[in-house]
């Protein structure tokens, strides 16, 4: 498996003395290029299994496919610990942590001097994007972690082939990570090395030369640069400045009985079922949905004045707990092979489980931690924050276009969030400022999955608030320049869904799943300009005979629920954007206050 800079499978100048440059710093055992090839992936996976950081599941039931279990201080992205190092704080805006960019340099050479000792460093190139598309990104991560070559190996396109792409002058992004844990010679490995101390995890990204530097966590968000760092952080600024944008969305297509697909793209925070939208599978006969992609899409304008976008990304790191047949039987079947799973229960036939996979649970079983499990023991089986990495293409309603070089035509763009109160099941916005208004009033409340005290409201414009790297008011200011660079009509509507409204009992009052293809039809039928809607305060609601009910057991009285406008529910609303939107200070574009102000009016005149 190793090698030495030497031999190095590339002529790119830029990339071998960089290379040549954080060996140096980090001084691993080996250095091992990474070429993306079955064989390689085997070779990790069984060095894996023989540290013991990874269980080769049964393969009968589960084929090529493996559990990890983390260390218990290493189970999420650690949004305390991620900096913007901008030049000033004005820049990052005070959305993010901004940290001065020579003094987090200083501490970064500090931590990574001789941090890889006794390990390998592994080089890994890697694309955002199809290899062919005009949107394509190519990222070297360098990391001590066979753990995140396996994963990114699923996540993106990784390999000789990104390196023949690169060439001898190409540019890069230089993704550097470490997991913190030098071995000193002697020194027994653990299954999961990382730096326990929270105060030491550090996730950075500096915007002058778009570097990415993570020291102390293998997992996630934290450890797979090419995800939130790169293909959202990085790229937002890179988007901003090349006049594109960087999307925490989901791309599906709905197709209908007559054979009509619309591209639909949504923005919800973290854990309010992204990936859940983006495979469903659709109760209305004869309708169909098609995944392109679960967590990130990048837009840009096309030559025909529409938007398109495109999945930078080749798997789904998906939450495992609540993911289930009914929940998400394409998740389940994606997952069927060929797949890491991390901080799952593992059972005694030596397959996954996890609490509500709707399945009942063994008798017995160890769990995320490797601890002996039983139903009544009285622990979690999974870690809420458990996951699955899992090929996109293993997908059984993967798109045929999911890997279009050029994107795909977006009719709709969605925002949405768990809010159990006031948002009702869908709205449309008046027009493109209005809608760039809902973005920004986007929140969500917040659940164990998450990484914050469970059931509070966590305002989350555009489900940005963690992945926006630059200040949140020039961040709106870019979507609204969009109608000056196409016509208007060539835009996507703009809705506002929410699949989580509960009435004053606590009980939901919409199914969700594969019921919510009943809302996306009507967001296509105004697309089309057939669905029926009536004006309000708020935007255009579905009239109740609108929405296609058959077949579902619901109470006239819960539709009403769902489709009316709580106007004392909105005045408080408005208050809580407003106070976020002070926090943006002059860089809050005067649209937006205007939005809020004509909003505040309409719903005073609806009282
Ligand atoms: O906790 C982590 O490291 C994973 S975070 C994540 C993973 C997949 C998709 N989205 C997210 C997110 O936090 O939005
Ligand atoms: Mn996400």
């Amino acid at each position: 498996m190793s090698g030495h800079a030497i031999t190095a499978p590339t002529r790119n100048a830029r990339l071998l003395a960089w290379v040549e440059e954080m060996t140096r710093l980090c001084q691993p055992a080996q250095v091992h290029w990474c070429d993306g090839s079955d064989q390689e992936y085997q070779q990790l996976c069984d060095l894996m299994v023989a540290s013991g950081t990874f269980i080769k599941l049964d393969p009968q039931r589960r084929p090529n496919s493996y559990l990890a279990r983390s260390h218990p201080s290493d189970v999420a992205r650690v949004e305390d610990r991620t900096f913007i190092c901008a030049d000033t704080p004005e820049e990052a805006g005070p959305t993010n942590h901004w940290a001065d960019p020579e003094e987090m340099r200083r501490t970064l050479l500090t931590l990574f001097k001789g941090c890889m000792t006794g390990r390998t460093l592994y080089v890994i190139p890697f694309a955002m994007g199809p290899l062919n598309s005009p949107l394509c990104k190519i990222g070297i991560e360098i990391t001590d972690s066979p753990y995140v070559v396996a994963n990114m190996r699923i996540m993106t396109r990784m390999g000789q082939a990104v390196l023949d792409k690169l060439g001898p002058d190409g540019t890069f992004i230089p993704c550097m990570h470490s997991v913190g844990a030098p071995l000193q010679p002697g020194q027994a490995d653990v299954p999961w090395p990382c730096e326990p101390d929270p105060k030491k995890k550090y996730i950075v990204h500096f915007p002058q030369d778009y570097s990415i530097w993570s020291y102390g966590s293998g997992y996630g968000g934290n450890a797979l640069l090419g995800k939130k760092c790169l293909a959202l952080r990085i790229a937002s600024l890179v988007a901003h400045k090349e006049g594109w944008l960087a999307e925490h969305m989901l791309i599906l297509a709905l197709t209908a009985p007559s054979g009509r697909k619309h591209y639909v793209a949504a923005a919800f925070p973290s854990a309010c079922g992204k990936t859940n939208l983006a495979m469903m599978l659709p109760s209305l006969p004869g309708w169909q949905v098609h995944c392109l992609g679960d967590d990130i899409a990048w837009i840009r304008l096309g030559k025909d004045g529409r938007l398109y976008a495109m999945n930078p990304e080749t798997g789904f790191f998906g939450v495992a707990p609540g993911t289930s047949q009914h929940s998400n039987p394409n998740a389940l079947a994606a997952a069927s092979r060929n797949t890491i799973f991390t901080n799952v229960l593992l059972t005694p036939d030596r397959d996954v489980w996890w609490e509500d996979m709707g399945v009942p649970a063994p008798a017995h079983g160890w769990d995320w931690q490797g601890q002996e499990w039983t139903p009544d023991c009285g622990r979690k089986g999974a870690h809420p924050n458990a996951r699955f990495t899992a090929p996109a293409a293993q997908c059984p309603v993967i798109d045929p276009d999911w890997e279009n070089p050029e994107g795909v035509p977006l009719s709709a763009i969605l925002f949405g969030g768990r809010r159990p109160s006031t948002i009702p099941l869908v709205n449309e916005a008046f027009g493109w400022e209005h809608g760039v208004f809902m973005g920004s009033a986007c929140g969500s409340e917040t659940t164990a999955a998450a990484l914050h005290t469970a059931g509070v409201l966590r305002r989350d414009p555009f489900a940005m608030l963690p992945f926006c790297a630059y200040h949140m008011g020039d961040y709106f200011a870019h979507w609204l320049e969009l109608p000056q660079r196409t016509d208007r009509d060539k835009l996507p509507k703009i809705f506002f869904v929410n699949w989580f409204r509960k009435n004053d009992n606590g009980r939901w009052l919409w199914p969700g799943f594969g019921e919510n293809s009943r809302v996306l039809k009507w967001i296509c039928e105004r697309v089309d300009g057939t669905g029926r809607a009536r004006q309000t305060a708020i935007g255009w609601l579905p009239t109740p005979e609108a929405l296609d009910l058959n077949g579902l057991r619901i109470s006239p009285e819960d539709v009403n629920e769902l489709l009316s406008v709580d106007v004392p529910g909105w005045k408080n609303e408005i208050a809580d954007v407003a106070a976020n939107y002070r926090k943006l200070d002059s860089h809050l574009p005067a649209a937006l206050s205007q939005e809020l102000e004509a909003l505040d009016q309409r719903l005073s005149a609806a009282r």
